[in-house]
């Protein structure tokens, strides 16, 4: 269902985690301007307002209601941002909550609305007692998820005490249905669809068919919303990633895991095996999975990965190299994480500030200002975001001229748009490479501003232009230590 709605010649979305509507709608300029496809945003519902701890990320995936008032913004804010992104040719997705509403207690959420989970009652929707699964349908113990072998708990009792919507009753369908298709109405090219694990796929296939085609004052007449379902399966769960395929792409975290370990050598793992990446690994299809590094919740410790394996902003150098090969290599559609920074402290394995929101006071968000300490923005970073413009140029080019030293070092071409050369290894190396390029100039766009003659230079550290012969061999200079990569491409 739906397609992956790109201006022709962009294919790479980013999530600009917990910015805010009017920031994102000033942001879509520099995105369309560096080949961006898409912006993923935070919830855009009314969510719950948790004060212990204190306004915490994850309180936008406690819906209140689906009205759309947040601290990212209000309706008419969402409504701009949407359009003139749109203008721009830069698509918004939207993470839509539906497997549940907000946890245990009562309150009012972040747009007005009481809500009191106790009762089972969101007057804001409104949503009653019925509208939930309860003991019929789930028989553990406290109603939680206990064991997630157990597909029918997983699917009908609460994530982490989460009230847990009934997706087989006709009006919660109803009620879903007309927020997607409300903001479906207003510009949106599509949904991230979280936690589609604990929602069966007959469910999600009942409501995606519910769904309105996208506004044709953006889209042309007949365009399915894309959607793509978050489910983390790891392997060892009955509950597959291949089981929500037939309705949408799926998030592949195994990915981010492999490419994690073989960067950071855990277990013996080299550069080299990556030459027969994506399904040969035991991942889905490339043309099923939307793919990442690290995501909002495994760059903290929540969800599936672990510190010694996700790699993240904080890990830079190692980053980029992970960040650069995903771009590079052709698999999956690529989503870039753009975070905050925050006091990051492990402690036996649990990072102890893992709920800090964004940065701000008292629950209102900062004003996005990127590198400014708070807003890491790695979307900006000129390895990643030239890596995109690399990915874009090569698009529907295959991978070609794979070279290995059979340890951390490799090289790839794309069919004569681009070449890529990784050295994870201790020191600089110098060879001629089979390139497949067609002959000419290239500026390394790792280090350089741009790919154009003569090469950008703005932050000092540019290696220069290199040279491709008749027969598309070049001679090239891999550095080690910060940056250890040369990537040109037409
Ligand atoms: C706690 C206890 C419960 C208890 C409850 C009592 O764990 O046993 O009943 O208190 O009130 C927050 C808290 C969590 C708390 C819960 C309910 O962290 O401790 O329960 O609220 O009050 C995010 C966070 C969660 C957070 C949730 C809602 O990661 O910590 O829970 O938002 O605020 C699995 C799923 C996968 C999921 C992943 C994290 O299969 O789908 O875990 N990923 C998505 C999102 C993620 C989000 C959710 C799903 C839920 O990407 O960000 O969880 O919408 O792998
Ligand atoms: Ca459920």
């Amino acid at each position: 269902l739906g397609s992956y709605y790109c201006q022709t010649g962009r294919d790479v979305a980013v999530h600009l985690f917990e910015w805010k509507w009017a920031d994102i709608e000033k942001e879509c300029s520099w995105l369309a301007e560096h080949g961006y496809c898409a912006v993923q945003v935070s919830p855009v519902h009314e969510n719950r307002v948790i004060t212990n701890p204190p306004y915490p990320w994850y309180q936008r995936y406690q819906p209140v209601s689906y009205k759309m008032g947040s601290r990212s913004g209000n309706d008419a804010q969402f409504r701009s941002m949407v359009s003139t992104c749109n203008n721009l040719g830069v698509f918004i997705y939207v993470d839509g909550v539906f497997n549940h509403m907000t946890g245990g207690g009562s309150g009012v959420g972040s747009d007005g609305s009481s809500f009191n989970a106790d009762s089972k009652s969101y007057p804001g929707v409104p949503y009653g007692e019925n509208d939930f699964h309860g003991s019929a349908e789930c028989q553990t113990s406290n109603g939680e998820i206990q064991d997630y072998n157990d597909a029918n708990q997983v699917r009908n009792c609460m994530l982490v005490g989460l009230r847990d919507l009934k997706g087989s009753s006709e009006y919660v369908r109803g009620m879903t249905s007309d927020f997607m298709n409300y903001l479906i109405g207003v510009g949106v090219a599509g949904f991230r669809m979280d936690a589609c694990k604990h929602m069966w796929p007959g469910d999600l296939e009942a409501l995606y068919g519910r769904l309105n085609n996208l506004n044709t004052q953006w889209f042309p007449a007949g365009t399915r919303p894309y959607i793509y379902q978050e489910v983390i399966d790891m392997g060892s769960e009955p509950i597959k990633a291949s089981d929500y395929t037939y309705l949408g792409r799926v998030t592949e975290f195994k990915h981010g895991k492999n490419l994690g370990d073989v960067i950071r050598k855990n277990n013996g793992q080299r550069l080299s095996y990556l030459s027969n990446f994506g399904e040969s690994w035991g991942q889905l299809s490339g043309t099923d999975a939307l793919v990442f590094i690290d995501n909002h919740d495994n760059q903290r410790g929540h969800g599936a990965g672990g510190f010694g394996t996700i790699l993240t902003f904080f890990e830079a150098n190692m980053y980029k190299i992970a960040n650069a090969f995903e771009l590079a290599w052709q698999y999956g559609h690529v989503r870039i994480m753009s975070s905050y920074n925050w006091p990051r402290n492990i402690v036996n394995g649990v990072d102890v500030n893992d709920w800090m929101g964004p940065p701000g006071n008292g629950g209102v968000t900062a004003n996005a200002v990127c590198f400014n300490g708070d807003w890491i923005c790695e979307h900006r970073w000129r390895q990643i975001s030239n890596m995109v413009r690399f990915h874009n140029a090569a698009l529907g080019y295959p991978v070609s001229n794979w070279w290995d030293n059979g340890g951390d070092r490799i090289a790839f071409g794309r069919s004569g748009k681009g070449f890529i050369v990784i050295n994870n290894e201790g020191s600089e190396f110098s060879q001629s490479f089979s390139t497949g390029l067609p002959a000419g100039t290239y500026c390394d766009v790792i280090s350089c501003d741009n790919n154009r003659s003569p090469c950008g230079n703005s932050g000092g550290s540019c290696r220069g232009e290199f040279t491709v012969d008749g027969s598309g061999m070049a001679q090239i200079t891999v550095p080690s230590g910060e940056d250890p990569m040369i990537a040109l491409h037409v």
